[in-house]
């Protein structure tokens, strides 16, 4: 299988270099590529010097308007319809094992769909959050199940290993949403068309040690906006 790792960046310079060793060391046969959004602390600058002496990096540079959800949906599409079977989405800040990627592959190359680092389910958890990130995150995802029944018990998280089939077909590309909200819609998409194969993987997440979250108050209302919005039309279309 085509291996590519993917992670958008909005200023980790702190953290793009140990990323990069973690997520090199971890597929030896993988690609890795960066998706900054023109970061004002020069990670781009960075990736664009690491890539000039390892050809298995790749910086996509975007410029204009920010955004997990933008930045994540060009480099998903672009990745699969350049030749990648397997994509793999993790976040720069280091909170993500990168050494769970091969048994991720693993269950792709066994036929899941959709591969899901999940910290809600037996023998995956977090460490170092908050109590108010705790709850914010625990109540989101039960929320969600409960509007949506995605089967998923982590939608939330953006450690994930798509095959590059599922992107074609356009799952990505009619995604709407700018923050978070972006990785339950996929998963909502993903089970509207009848999609199966969505199977998580436990992780550990640690929070961030270096550079600062971009979790706020208009990410998290879209979600519950969304949620809502898309929980209240799937009833309608079950009356
Ligand atoms: N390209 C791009 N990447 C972003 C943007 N916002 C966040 N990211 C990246 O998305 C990943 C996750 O962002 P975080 O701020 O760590 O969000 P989080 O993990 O939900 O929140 P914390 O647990 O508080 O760290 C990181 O690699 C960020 O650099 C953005 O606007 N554009
Ligand atoms: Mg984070």
């Amino acid at each position: 299988m085509r291996v590519a790792i993917m992670s958008p960046t909005y200023n980790e310079r702190d953290n793009i270099d140990k990323f990069l060793q973690r997520a090199l060391a971890a597929v030896p046969s993988a690609d890795v590529f960066i998706v900054d959004d023109n970061s004002p602390d020069g990670t781009g600058q960075r990736v664009r010097e690491i890539s000039s002496e390892n050809s298995r990096v790749h910086l996509i540079s975007r410029s204009g308007e920010r955004g997990y959800a933008a930045a994540s949906r060009e480099g998903l599409v672009y990745l699969a319809n350049n030749g990648y079977e397997a994509i793999v989405t993790i976040d720069c800040d280091l909170s993500q094992d990168a050494q769970v990627i091969p048994a991720m592959l693993a269950q792709l190359e066994s036929g899941a769909n959709v591969v899901i680092g999940s910290r809600y389910v037996p023998g995956g958890g977090v460490r170092n959050w908050s109590v108010a990130r705790r709850i914010l995150s625990r109540t989101g995802n039960w929320y969600t199940g409960f509007m949506l029944g995605v089967g998923v018990r982590d939608c939330t998280s953006g450690f994930r290993a798509y095959r590059g089939d599922i992107i074609r077909s356009g799952t990505i590309s009619s995604t709407t949403s700018n923050g978070y909200a972006f990785l339950t819609e996929v998963l909502y998409r993903l089970r509207q068309r009848g999609v199966t194969g969505l199977v998580e993987v436990p992780i550990v997440y640690v929070e961030r040690i270096a550079g600062e979250s971009k979790m706020n108050k208009t990410i998290i209302s879209e979600s519950m906006r969304r949620v809502t919005g898309w929980g209240l039309g799937r009833l309608l279309r079950r009356r």
